[in-house]
């Protein structure tokens, strides 16, 4: 076998494990990697980008998109130090992803070397594994290893440093061979006493949520909902697990859920939670189940046996991936003793949650978003950072089937532009938008000159009401009428688009949004709708006025 150098090694590596984009910002720290590369551009392309967060987080999104882990390249102190908001992203929402950062040669580590941090320190408590790849002989076995821990048990981000000289060394070794998660399988003992508990619950509930679904796992929990009769609701921002249209459909247990989906939660007798990990915001602040030990009967179903009784010790602890559980139980159960009525009276509750109500101002969002769930194809995909304004789509939107929802667990702003290019990248046939606010699109909003550079037609809406509207609204119930650093004077967003070389509109008035959008979607190319809100309709349920009211009352009390 010929010799080639570690950057070869390590771009055959990627191959061999079937990566098919790495997202990144160049550094001189890795020009070995660049190079090996461009031999391969067509198989591998490098997806250059404006921030290495917007580069992590796209490598994020691909994770969570395809179950196989995203791949960035980032530069040394500063590239690694951009690319954290990403890396933080992948651990909490439990994405496969593997960042590797430029490192300067061994001849002068621990120096304090221009640009040298320790990456292993650095993200030591953020990352699922931290390491450097010190010898290039070793480098199959460092992707190996990475690949199959990053998408095993708990996915997550693996961080691997590349010494420059490492890089630049010519060695003989073999590939690795192509490695896949490690499956998790239920005994069968667990099965069938997770199955005598449902079969005997009066008031059950299942609750999915998590990472390592799959679309045979999607497949079998509808097979799972309708065999058993029981309703299902999606934990936060992971709505597209199961289909909204679905008769079985219960809601959204996550931020600025339905009060009585979550009552139904708090007063469930068992809760079969497939996949998620019960966090705080799928808890309501860890107030629905009771700590230690719930009251609820809990049958809890995750991959990472590390999460099991990590906050709620439950009746039942599986360790199993959603799709092999679920594969388990449906074969398991005999005729449910369940009727349909306790699913459709949940269904129901979802669908009089979505009602349309009076909005303040020009612009209703109530209407353009039931417009867009209407419109929007079966295989949309809808991407979103964090903010209120990503309430009116997590209420309104039905996600599921073959709909996707990309958008962070960790609530993490600025997410929406970088994970919609990653989404049109891996799915060009898709339709996907980004949805985004005012404070939310600035974040990242860079990556647009991303889209326009690799000519990826997705449609950015910005939401646009004049501040920090969550921070503002926690203001106005906490510290009523005292505005401190949430206004934002905002660029005029639509040109700024089309400076981008992008279609951009601005939207004023309801009836102008599907013109619009119609308009955005005939151009081809990356575009974005400026929506300008009323700061009233500061969230779906309350007006900015009425919030300081009410914030005023309850501190004079
Ligand atoms: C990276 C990051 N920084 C800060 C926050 C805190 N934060 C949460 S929502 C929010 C405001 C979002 O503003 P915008 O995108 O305009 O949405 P709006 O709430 O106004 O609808 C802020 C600052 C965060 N979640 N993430
Ligand atoms: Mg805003």
């Amino acid at each position: 076998m010929a010799s080639r150098s570690g950057g070869e090694i390590l771009v055959a590596n990627l191959l061999a494990q079937r990566a098919t984009h790495a997202f990144g910002v160049p550094g001189e720290s890795y020009l070995a990697v660049l190079d090996a590369l461009h031999d391969v551009r067509e198989r591998l392309p490098f997806i250059v980008c404006r921030h290495e967060g917007g580069a992590a987080y796209m490598a994020e999104a691909y994770g969570k998109l395809t179950g196989r882990p995203g791949i960035a390249f980032v530069t040394r102190g500063p590239g690694a130090s951009n690319a954290a908001v990403g890396i933080h992203t992948a651990t909490q929402d439990a994405s496969p992803m593997i960042v590797f950062v430029g490192q300067v040669g061994t001849d002068m580590v621990d120096r304090e070397a221009f640009q040298e941090i320790d990456y292993r320190r650095m993200y030591g408590s953020v990352a699922k594994w931290a390491a450097q790849i010190d010898r290039a002989e070793r480098i199959p076995e460092y992707v190996a290893h990475a690949y199959r821990l990053a998408m095993s048990g708990r996915p997550g981000p693996v961080v691997l440093a590349l010494p420059e000289d490492m890089l630049t060394t010519r060695v003989d070794v073999a590939d690795a061979p192509f490695v896949e998660a490690i499956a998790a399988t239920p005994a069968a003992a667990d099965v069938r006493a997770a199955e005598a508990l449902l079969r005997n619950a009066r008031r059950p509930l299942v609750l999915v949520g998590g990472s390592r679904w799959t679309d045979e796992a999607r497949a079998a929990l509808r097979a799972f909902a309708e065999h058993s009769n029981l309703p299902v609701a999606c934990a936060f921002r992971h709505q597209d697990l199961f289909d909204h249209r679905h008769p079985n459909y219960a809601g959204d247990v996550g931020i600025g859920s339905n009060p009585t989906l979550l009552a139904r939660v708090r007063d469930a007798d068992v809760l079969l939670v497939i996949g998620e990990r019960l966090g705080e915001t799928t808890t309501s602040g860890y107030s629905l189940l009771d700590v230690p030990v719930p009251r609820q009967a809990l049958i809890h179903v995750h991959p990472g046996a590390d999460e099991l009784g990590r906050v709620y010790q439950p009746a039942l602890a599986i360790a199993a991936t959603p799709g092999a559980f679920l594969a388990a139980i449906d074969a398991a159960s005999a005729r449910s003793p369940h009727t349909p009525d306790l699913a459709a009276r949940a269904h129901d509750e979802y669908e009089r949650w979505r009602a349309p109500r009076a909005v303040p101002g020009a612009v209703d969002l109530w209407q353009i978003v039931r417009w867009l769930d209407e419109t929007l194809p079966d295989d949309a995909i809808l991407t979103n950072g964090a903010g209120n304004y990503a309430t009116w789509v997590h209420r309104l939107y039905r996600y599921g089937g073959k709909r996707r929802q990309l958008a962070p667990y960790s609530g993490s702003m600025g997410y929406g532009v970088p994970s919609a290019v990653a989404a049109k990248l891996v799915h060009p046939q898709r339709t996907v938008i980004s949805w985004n606010g005012d404070g939310c699109f600035l974040m990242n909003g860079q990556e647009l000159a991303t889209a326009a550079q690799y000519a990826l037609p997705i449609v950015f809406v910005v939401i646009d009401n004049g501040m920090y509207g969550t921070i503002r609204m926690h203001q106005e119930r906490n510290y009523p009428g005292r505005v401190s650093g949430t206004d934002l004077i905002n660029p005029d967003f639509a040109q700024l688009a089309r400076a981008y070389g992008a279609h951009g509109e601005t939207v004023v008035a309801t009836t102008e949004f599907a013109p619009a959008f119609e308009r955005a979607v005939a151009s081809q190319r990356p575009s974005l709708l400026h929506v300008r809100i009323d700061p009233q309709a500061l969230t779906m349920n309350a007006r900015l006025d009425d919030l300081r009211a009410q914030g005023m009352a309850r501190t004079r009390e």
